[in-house]
């Protein structure tokens, strides 16, 4: 069956696969090498070195096309390696414009980086597609969009994002990571790029590091794979082969994250030492709207503070979880919590995280595929030690 007309649930299984040339073997073998025995110089089989290419890590890119409904997918040793490569399109003085409630990592990566290298990044609430476009100059070359953002669970409208993109032919990237393709296709919106960090749901099983980018356009596509080689932040066939493991079980994974995501944020909610809770799937969340459209689910990841919280209590309760583990990431099969202001964002100046809300008393909850029971009694536990 060509992949076109494969329904999603079949292509995260088939999606860009075949049986391996050599044995018929049905998962590829882990093309544990670097480079590939040559008759003549040139005279290869289709692989010479393992930057440039590898067995293993192309059925990983096939898949990574075919599950975001694009043409052309590129393995990288990171998420952030894989923007990385993004951001090596650009030229000094190309201005890029980013969601101001973005990973930590994307924003160190942006402006302690890629500024020293003359690319100037205006952050701001995309939510606002009239203050999207009123910065939009003759430099502007990308928009950046995250979404849901991490870890404010803000939905950016995409469609919005490419009108904008189309009108002034600028490129748009959309980081893909906390949605995944299950939940939306930002391709198919309109999207020239499409951004994971494949460490998360697409790996599924916190046991790799690996970011993905996936694209349409050849001309694109030829940049980007040109940067990959050049620069070099490809992954291992070990690690690679992980990750297209991951993928073959994302959309059940990704049903039962959002079944126990909606079940935690909706016990959460009504907690008499619960303040605010910020989940997409609440009927009042001021982009609620915007994610029904763009978003076939709402997705496990779910940020909260507690009533009356301060710093110390947001500690205390990440101390007190037991099934939820006290750790960075997010996107695996085992429920973990983290207290962004500390971790995964403390590389944003406070002033800085605090405008967008990522304020000392944030918690933030990657609800895996536990038994739900088990996770709200744990956080049940976990509140009453504030
Ligand atoms: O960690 P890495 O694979 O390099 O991916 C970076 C990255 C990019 N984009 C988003 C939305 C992310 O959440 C991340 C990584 N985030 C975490 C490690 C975290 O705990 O939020």
């Amino acid at each position: 069956m060509s992949d076109k007309k494969m329904a999603f649930n079949t292509k995260t299984i088939h999606g860009g696969q075949e049986p391996d040339k050599a044995y018929g073997s049905v998962m590829p073998p882990i093309y544990q090498t670097s480079t590939y025995a040559q008759s003549t110089p040139g005279g290869h089989r289709g692989y010479e070195y393992s930057r440039s290419g590898n067995p293993t890590r192309h059925a990983l890119e096939m898949s990574l096309a075919s599950i975001e409904n694009g043409s052309f997918g590129l393995a990288f040793g990171s998420g952030l390696a894989a923007i990385d490569a993004v951001m090596k399109l650009l030229s000094p003085g190309d201005e890029v414009i980013s969601t101001n409630d973005l990973y930590g990592g994307s924003y160190r990566l942006f402006t302690r980086i890629f500024e020293g290298f003359g690319i100037k990044f205006h952050f701001v609430g995309m939510q606002d597609a009239g203050a999207v476009e009123a910065l939009v100059n003759e430099n502007t070359k990308l928009i950046w969009v995250e979404t849901p953002t991490n870890p404010m669970m803000n939905v950016i409208d995409v469609s919005a994002m490419v009108a904008i993109a189309r009108k002034h032919k600028l490129l748009l990237a959309v980081d893909n990571t906390f949605a995944t393709p299950y939940l939306q296709q930002p391709l198919d919106m309109g999207a020239d790029i499409v951004m994971h960090s494949a460490t998360k749901y697409l790996g599924g099983h916190s046991d790799v590091v690996m970011g993905a980018l996936v694209v349409n356009d050849k001309d694109l596509a030829d940049r980007l794979f040109f940067i990959q080689n050049a620069s070099g932040a490809v992954p291992g066939p070990m690690d690679s082969f992980l990750v297209l493991r991951g993928i073959k079980t994302l959309h059940v994974r990704m049903q039962r994250h959002c079944e126990n995501g909606a079940a935690v944020a909706r016990f959460l909610r009504q907690h008499p030492k619960v303040g605010k809770v910020y989940w997409p799937g609440f009927e009042d969340h001021p982009n609620h709207e915007v994610a029904k459209a763009q978003m076939k689910d709402f997705g496990g990841m779910i940020s909260f503070i507690p009533k009356g919280g301060e710093f110390r209590d947001a500690i205390a309760i990440v101390e007190a979880l037991k099934v939820f583990t006290l750790a960075e990431s997010l996107g695996g099969v085992e429920s973990l919590a983290g207290h962004p202001a500390s971790m995964t964002h403390a590389s944003i100046p406070k002033t800085e995280r605090e405008k967008s809300g990522v304020v000392d008393a944030l918690v933030r909850l990657s609800v895996g595929i536990e038994d739900v029971e088990d996770l709200i009694a744990d956080l049940d536990s976990a509140l009453g030690a504030f």
